[in-house]
């Protein structure tokens, strides 16, 4: 919000621009004046808007034309200019009136930016002269220039419209009309109607192009803080059904209806109506989304990993539910782009229908829906957080910001010391020489076998994969990324994981030399597990030219024995693999004899049903508190 407002009261000599000021203050006429009263401020708490306001007086008497345009002008270097300007006129002065746009209405509009004209407010002084109203001549005026924000007529002298004077002023501030509306076409700004139609679409919950009474009520509470009563719901839908055929649509209200009520809060002098709702949405005074709304403060510590907590995942599936209209739980190019129409781009490129599972059409499913959230959750929380804003996510699950859907994981050296994790997303690094068949795996894990892999194009290849696979009983996320092999070139980032998948192509004789100078430089001495794929597995094996036979230097190195990997398969390959290495993921300190131990996979299972019950039982609970 803004930090204050300053208003300048401007107009011929002797209007009473003084007096006004004066009889403000002090809730009285003075008598005497001065030719210009010393500028004062008004505290936040007294204002209605609860806003600090500064009042400014200019005197001809007192005052040069250049200390007039100094008020005026935005200055570099100065925030002394006006926010709003008075001209005020003396109802009983025919001259006075005139000048308002023989002469004030241009020198003022000759010292401002077009693009930003400070709101006018045509003041009418001394109405306690006169029986009729000088409203005749005023409206031609205001309907000509559409900076003049509103007029009113008052008197200083029996304190008439004084402070509804100052009111307006501050208004035509805070919840200025040009942002919102046109006058001269009598319609609302594009942006307006744009983010209108945005906020409409959020609140339209089960997303029939028809705002219920449900969602009225929902909408209503989240933006004013008190339920529609339900004569008001009805008095609201009536206004609109008589003012337009299509505004209302089985008894709840349209697109249209929504815009045109809107359109009506504006004509008729009520903006901050629907201010309110667009700050409540995230909007600023220019109708962009504000950068505290997209991007909420989250401190993310070293080590620690994000992820989305249940109630997040519970918004996704509404919001995922809400756009799958044929219910076959994938999104259609159009359903895909119906849900993203809340946004400003179109977030997601065909690059993510191979990063995560789709269905024959090539459609991501539900679950490939929750994968790609996961993944950008995981790698850039701060988009995460962008994107939730664009879907209204603190709108509609009350909370305070986006960062609510966030779980921060706890630092992994714990994890490891503690020997246990509550994480459900790993990160699994695949590396291996040029060809060796990194991709094949990814998009193994897709259930996409070598005969759908070559259909894919190369623009659109993912150096990501992201599924789920069942860890005793326990639904993890596995995020597979295919590290390019330019050996001198890994970053930290491209060494750092919970489990590493070295593959190696075995009918390419010089394809598993380049596993072993990547373990030994980056892996030997660290704690990440590590597994050796021997992809291809369906072709004949040539011998490696190397030192040692793969099988060998497993040994050596006190690692599995090569798994055999192909994905030439007739059906989706199998997920065997996958889990092995989200298990090794979940539990690093895991050695070979472990992983053969019955008991341990016994206990391993059994806690992770204890915990899957404690976690029933809290959840429960959390139901009940609501
Ligand atoms: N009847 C009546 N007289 C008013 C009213 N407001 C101001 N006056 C009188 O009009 C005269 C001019 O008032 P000022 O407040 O000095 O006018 P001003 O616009 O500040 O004039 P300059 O400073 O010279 O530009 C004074 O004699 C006031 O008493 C009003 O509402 N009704
Ligand atoms: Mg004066």
């Amino acid at each position: 919000m803004r930090k204050d407002v300053r208003i300048l009261l401007v107009g011929e000599p002797k209007v009473g621009k003084t007096s006004l000021i004066m009889s403000l203050v002090s809730e009285e006429f003075p008598d005497e004046v001065p030719p210009r009263a010393e500028e004062i401020t008004i505290p936040a708490d007294v204002t209605p808007e609860r806003v600090p306001t500064h009042i400014v007086d200019y005197s001809e008497a007192e005052q040069s034309d250049e200390q007039l345009y100094q008020e005026i002008t935005k200055h570099f270097l100065s925030s002394s200019q006006a926010n709003v300007i008075c001209i005020v006129y003396s109802v009983n002065n025919k001259k006075s009136i005139e000048k308002v746009t023989s002469h004030w209405i241009p020198l003022i509009n000759e010292r401002t930016d077009k693009d930003s004209r400070v709101p006018l407010i045509l003041v009418g002084n001394k109405s306690d002269l006169v029986e009729h109203s000088s409203m005749e001549t005023i409206l031609p005026i205001m309907n000509q220039y559409s900076d003049i924000e509103t007029c009113v007529e008052c008197s200083a002298k029996n304190l008439k419209n004084i402070s509804e004077l100052f009111y307006y002023a501050q208004k035509a501030v805070l919840h200025p009309t040009g942002p919102l509306y046109s006058p001269e076409e009598k319609e609302m700004k594009p942006s307006c109607i744009k983010a209108l139609t945005r906020i409409f679409k959020i609140s339209d919950l089960d997303n029939d192009g028809i705002l219920n009474d449900n969602e009225l009520n929902f909408f209503q509470r989240t933006c004013f803080n008190i339920p529609l009563a339900p004569q008001a719901l009805e008095d609201v839908k009536n206004v609109v059904r008589k003012n337009m055929s299509d505004g209302v649509k089985d008894n709840g209200l349209t697109r249209k209806g929504f815009l045109f009520l809107h359109t009506l809060f504006i004509q008729r002098g009520r903006h901050e109506t629907t201010w309110t709702v667009l700050r409540r949405f995230g909007y600023d005074d220019d109708l962009e989304l504000t950068q505290e709304y997209l991007f909420p403060l989250i401190k993310i510590p070293p080590d620690c990993t994000t992820e989305l907590n249940h109630n997040a995942y519970l918004f996704l599936q509404s919001v995922f539910d809400k756009h799958d209209k044929d219910r076959d739980c994938a999104l259609s190019p159009d359903e895909l782009k119906d849900l993203f129409k809340v946004f400003p781009y179109m977030p997601w490129g065909p690059d993510v229908n191979y990063t995560v599972c789709t269905n024959e059409q090539g459609w991501i499913t539900y679950q490939g829906y929750l994968s790609q959230w996961t993944l950008t959750t995981y790698l850039d929380v701060q988009r995460c957080l962008e994107y939730l804003g664009y879907l209204g996510y603190s709108i509609i699950q009350e909370q305070e910001s986006q960062a609510a859907a966030i779980t921060i994981t706890r630092n992994k050296c714990i994890d490891l010391q503690k020997k246990q994790t509550q994480r459900s997303v790993f990160r699994c690094n695949v590396l291996g020489a040029r060809g060796s068949g990194k991709s094949g795996f990814l998009q193994a894990f897709l259930g996409r076998n070598l005969a759908r892999q070559k259909k894919i194009r190369e623009d659109h290849k993912s150096y990501y994969a992201i599924s789920t696979t069942y860890v005793y009983g326990q639904e993890k996320y596995l995020l597979l990324h295919e590290v390019l092999p330019d050996f001198e070139f890994l970053s930290e980032a491209d060494v750092a994981c919970d489990v590493v998948c070295l593959v190696y192509d075995i009918s390419n004789p010089c394809s598993f030399e380049y596993c072993t100078k990547v373990y030994k430089k980056h892996y030997m001495d660290s704690k990440t597990p590590c597994v050796i794929i021997a992809a291809k597995s369906d072709l004949h094996e040539a011998r490696q030219y190397y030192s040692m036979s793969p099988l060998d230097f497993c040994r050596k190195h006190k690692l599995h024995p090569p798994q055999l990997f192909t994905c030439n398969t007739a059906e989706a390959p199998s997920k065997d693999i996958y889990t092995k290495l989200t298990t090794m993921a979940m539990y690093p300190h895991m050695t070979q004899a472990d992983l053969k131990n019955s008991t341990f996979w016994l206990r391993a299972s059994v806690g992770a049903t204890v915990f899957a019950v404690l976690g029933f039982a809290m959840y429960k609970a959390l139901l009940k508190q609501r």
